[in-house]
């Protein structure tokens, strides 16, 4: 298949596109480098050095013989968009190029209106784009599981069905998000079911946990293919920080009481996931919706089994949570879906961290400690980090 990975610059995006190049698929990666910039605006950066764009797909070609083509621009630049689509024809598009972190989007106006127009604006120019060139091709788009938010009831497959004053019906299901970057992801579900719904696009929609890990077998095969491994408090997230954290002797930071459960999953099944995704499309007409995670956990027992791995003294905080979030809650997932597809997960063992510990030791000294502690507010709507760093 001809598959176009959008983010292809990115902490997923990038092993992603090694794997369906391996797996002997023909890929091309787009991106506009913007999660480079945010890493000079917030004076944060990968604990693991990464190359450029141009310098790893030239490794990956030196290395297998594969070529990855790269197509550099900004989504929201509908001309360059409609031109990508034109030029290099896919069958899939997988479509991770937004702007993914919570904190980032709640620092101020300022980043949560450039959260939603980066993210929404740049679907929706997609969506036309599809629309207008080749409406076969299949949508792969990542969402998020913060969606869903933690409802009282099991969360299902994208869909409810649904009984209501004696009437049935198959509604989206209720979403509840905790964050302005988690409902740009909402307004962008309904935006792509819209348009499968008008046009007959075929999408499947990914509603993907948190993700942990930072090696997939492609990445390791030469330092110069590593991806990101993000540790600050905005771009980090929280499983991959905790490594780091245990690993500086600095305390585990738990936010509040840590009974807030998510879903997660292993860097390797992001990019299992996504081959099955692209060569098991959805119908024209259908918006197909999976939940890409493997295992639910609890912020504390993240916590304890970070502690319980490292071979050494690990003291676990609790800091007044800077989010607003339920602390305790019901929480059951459904995610059959990929796995009726073939996955076969790897769910969070003592090998994996013992790993992520001497990744994050080798690279210990590149560690910036004032990037580590939170410092943006839910509750602010005014950038409170002013003046602080
Ligand atoms: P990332 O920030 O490392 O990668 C996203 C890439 O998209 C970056 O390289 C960025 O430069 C690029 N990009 C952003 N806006 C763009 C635009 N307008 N045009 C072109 N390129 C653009 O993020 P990631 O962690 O790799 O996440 C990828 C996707 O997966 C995101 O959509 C995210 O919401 C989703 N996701 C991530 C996680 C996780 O734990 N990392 C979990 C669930 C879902
Ligand atoms: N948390 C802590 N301590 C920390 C960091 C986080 O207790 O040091 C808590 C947060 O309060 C939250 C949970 O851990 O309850 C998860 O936070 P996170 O930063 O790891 O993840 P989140 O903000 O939800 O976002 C990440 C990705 C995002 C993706 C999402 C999947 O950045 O792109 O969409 O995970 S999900 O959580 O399923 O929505």
């Amino acid at each position: 298949m001809r598959i176009l990975v959008l983010g292809g610059d990115g902490y997923l995006g990038w092993p992603t596109a090694l794997h369906l190049s391996q797996c002997g698929h023909d890929v091309a990666v787009a991106d506009n480098f913007a999660r480079r910039q945010y890493d000079f605006e917030l004076g944060a950066g990968s604990l693991v050095p990464i190359e450029s764009l141009q310098t790893r797909t030239s490794v990956w070609r030196e290395l297998t013989g594969k070529t990855i083509e790269m197509f550099i621009g900004d989504l929201t630049d509908a001309d360059f968009t409609y031109r990508m689509i034109r030029e290099y024809r896919p069958d899939a598009v997988v479509h991770f190029a937004e702007q993914r972190a919570a904190p980032y989007s709640m620092i101020d106006r300022k980043h949560a209106v450039y959260t939603q127009v980066n993210n929404v604006v740049g679907t929706l120019n997609l969506l036309y784009a599809i629309a207008e060139i080749d409406r076969d091709i299949h949508l792969v788009k990542l969402g998020t599981m913060g969606e869903y938010g933690t409802p009282n009831i099991e969360i299902e497959e994208g869909w409810l069905e649904l009984e209501y004053k004696g009437r049935k019906d198959r509604v989206l299901y209720p979403k509840r998000p905790g964050s302005f970057y988690h409902l740009s992801k909402v307004h962008d579900s309904h935006n792509i079911e819209f348009a499968c719904r008008i046009w007959g696009l075929r999408a499947t929609d990914l509603n993907q946990g948190i993700v942990y890990g930072q090696q997939t077998p492609e990445t390791a095969m030469d330092d110069r293919l590593a991806t990101r491994f993000d540790y600050d408090a905005v771009f980090g997230t929280v499983l991959n920080r905790f490594v780091i954290q245990a690993v500086l002797e600095m305390p585990l930071t738990v936010y509040g009481k840590g009974g807030q459960t998510r879903g997660i999953i292993d860097i390797r099944d992001t990019v299992r996931c996504i081959q099955l995704a692209c060569e098991n499309p959805a119908e024209p007409g259908e918006f197909r919706v999976f939940n890409q995670m493997t295992e639910s956990m609890s912020v504390r027992q993240i916590a304890e089994t970070i502690a319980e791995c490292y071979p050494g003294e690990v003291v676990i905080e609790h800091l007044d949570n800077p989010r607003v979030e339920l602390e305790e809650h019901f929480y059951k997932v459904n995610h059959t879906g990929l796995m009726e597809l073939g996955l076969v997960p790897h769910l969070l063992s003592d090998t994996l961290i013992t790993s992520l510990f001497d990744i994050a030791k080798r690279y210990r000294d590149r560690v910036d400690l004032a990037a580590v502690r939170p410092n943006v507010n839910w509750r602010d709507a005014r950038d409170a980090r002013v003046g602080e760093r």
